[in-house]
């Protein structure tokens, strides 16, 4: 009797790269076709959220923005996938996935007021598909497959992409999601982004499996996984699961391989409690910026001019987003109450009309 499908299985799941950690190409065969002008606006968008994470950390130190979850480390994971998608795709996401959101359209200025818990951070201007990020792990899960079995079923040739992390695949609401979208061939996509930690748990603690890639087997659908670190193969990896996904062939579950160089959120973690000075190093070696590029100038694709321009210009916009989110009006306890519900319940009637009185003193 052969008990051992373990590893027959967690054996194919090989980590796809295109770009080495020097940025040399070792597989030309997967090279996705971006133009120059693509591959450029790939490393901007990139640069750019490496700056605005770092202003958000510092903004957020000064007391001006509130919840902050680090994005350094994670930029090719979460731009290589989102640069692949139409507009017109839908994305669900978690509470570190901010700059996915604006880059498929949310004004930088509202990702700032959600970051203080202001309400207009949560209104999402027509046209621009995103929902607001979820903070209860792995719920997006379930809520993506069901919106991607909405899309299939209107027929639309379009996709939801869901993300969350090494810690959401640890959840219940992650395998249901799965085996739902698997069942009804829904148009999803999973994204885990493995940074190796839940907060301050290792990834080897949470799971006795090899990958996460792997758990797409069970549901019966695609699974890859993906070095994180490289651009390239996320994109060309979440591209291919978009193909799939609107040509009716099932949702894809891409586990991406990365680190967070930062802490878990400005809330007060202190990642040297949790981390060693050795594991940081070995991924600060595999920074998706440095590989990029070095894989750009090798092209003559570019240069440090080019590079501080986009500094310059990612600095101008921020002072303009936090400027335009001071404008916005202060908060009051019955703006709050006013957008819970269409018809208020009696209860939140009354604390209404006594809120309604107080603010009008
Ligand atoms: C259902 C639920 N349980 C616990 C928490 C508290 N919590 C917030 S973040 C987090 C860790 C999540 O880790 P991971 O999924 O790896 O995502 P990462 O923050 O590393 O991107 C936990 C346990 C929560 N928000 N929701
Ligand atoms: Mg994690």
């Amino acid at each position: 009797m052969k008990t051992n499908t373990i590893d027959a299985v967690q054996d194919q799941f090989e980590t796809f790269q295109i770009l080495s950690e020097d940025g040399e190409v070792v597989n030309e065969a997967a090279m996705p076709e971006l133009s120059d002008e693509q591959l450029q606006e790939l490393m901007r968008r990139m640069v750019y959220t490496r700056i605005w994470d770092q202003r958000a950390i510092s903004l957020n130190r000064q007391g001006r923005l509130g919840f902050y979850a680090p994005v350094a480390g994670q930029e090719a994971s979460m731009l290589g996938t989102q640069f692949a998608l139409d507009k017109e795709d839908w994305i669900l996401p978690g509470y570190r996935d901010i700059p996915q959101l604006v880059f498929h359209g949310l004004p930088l200025y509202k990702a700032f007021l959600y970051s203080r818990g202001h309400f207009e951070g949560g209104q999402i201007p027509e046209g621009v598909n995103v929902l607001m990020p979820q903070i209860i792990i792995g719920a997006q899960i379930i809520q993506a497959a069901g919106f991607g079995l909405g899309l299939k079923k209107k027929g639309k040739k379009n996709v939801a992409i869901t993300y969350t992390g090494d810690g959401g695949a640890s959840q219940g609401d992650f395998y249901e999601g799965l085996n739902f979208a698997g069942a009804y061939k829904a148009n999803a996509i999973f994204v885990v982004q493995n940074n190796r930690f839940a907060i301050s748990v290792p990834v080897e603690k949470q799971s006795a499996a090899k990958t996460i890639a792997q758990k797409a087997v069970a549901a019966g659908i695609e699974g890859i996984q993906v070095d994180g670190m490289d651009v390239l193969a996320v994109y060309a990896a979440t591209q291919q699961a978009r193909e799939r996904a609107v040509n009716g062939e099932g949702p894809t579950l891409i586990e991406t391989l990365t680190y967070r160089y930062g802490p878990h959120t400005m809330a007060g973690d202190d990642p040297t409690r949790y981390r060693t000075k050795e594991l940081d190093d070995e991924w600060t070696k595999k920074d998706p910026l440095v590989r990029f590029r070095k894989f750009l100038e090798g092209k003559k694709l570019w240069s440090e001019e080019q590079e501080n321009k986009v500094v310059d210009q990612a600095k101008e916009d921020i002072k303009e987003a936090i400027k335009k989110a001071d404008g916005a009006a202060k908060q009051k306890v019955t703006d709050l109450i006013g957008f819970m519900f269409e018809e208020l319940p009696y209860n939140l009637k009354e604390q209404m009309e006594e809120y309604k009185a107080k603010e009008s003193k």
